[in-house]
């Protein structure tokens, strides 16, 4: 049995999806993020970086959104959303997945919290340089996807394309969203389409972006 903890539209957003999309039984845990739960004693024993997402494994605590990602999708292969080791496509999926987590995830970090990298006062510069930045990451995907499409693996949906519309859908209020590049745009429509998302949004309690 697996527990997630959770916060609605942050990074624990991945896992939740996948729990659904993959119809794996799962109990959830509501992290109140502003009043700090994810930096209690408690949950730091858990998850030692104070962040969610927390996935209990069989009593065994586990972070970091993307392994999330992979771990779910290794494990419940029913949906095929990882090539596995030995097919060519695995080296497609990790080079994604690591691609996405180190290249692109950690400039929203940078956009929500963006005193953390130059304190409050440059927190506009930083912010500018962030959505530049992010801009060219979607111009980057958005080529990708043109040429090799519809999906992160070509003609094969995998968990991949789940991280990516979550980090598309953060970038909903910022001065160019990732749905202004057309390939990217296809992709989010095609992943908000899919019954999972309707049910993720319902116990998220989520609304923009549907
Ligand atoms: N690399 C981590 C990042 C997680 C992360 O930054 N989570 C944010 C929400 S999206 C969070 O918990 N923020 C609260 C905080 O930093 O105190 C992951 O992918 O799991």
């Amino acid at each position: 049995m697996y527990r997630l903890f959770y916060a609605p539209g942050a990074a624990s957003m991945l896992p939740h999806w996948l729990l659904i999309e993959l119809e794996v039984p799962h109990e959830l845990s509501l992290v109140d993020t502003a009043a700090r739960q994810q930096k209690s004693a408690e949950y730091l024993a858990m998850n030692p970086n104070g962040v969610v997402p927390t996935l209990v494994d069989d009593g065994v605590p586990r972070y970091e959104a993307a392994a999330l990602a992979l771990l779910l999708a290794d494990r419940h292969p029913g949906k095929g959303l990882a090539p596995v080791p030995g097919d060519p496509r695995r080296a497609d999926l990790l080079q994604w997945m690591f691609n996405l987590a180190n290249m692109v995830q950690p400039l929203f970090r940078q956009w929500w919290y963006p005193h953390e990298p130059a304190g409050e006062a440059n927190a506009d510069a930083v912010r500018e340089h962030c959505a530049a930045r992010i801009e060219a990451q979607w111009a980057r995907i958005d080529a990708h996807l043109a040429a090799y499409g519809p999906f992160l693996l070509g003609a094969d949906l995998s968990v991949a394309d789940f991280y990516l519309t979550m980090l598309m859908r953060w970038s909903r209020n910022m001065p160019r969203p990732a749905t202004e590049w057309p390939g990217l745009k296809a992709l989010a429509d095609t992943m908000r389409a899919r019954p999972s998302f309707r049910t993720l949004y319902e116990r998220e309690g989520l609304t923009e972006w549907a």
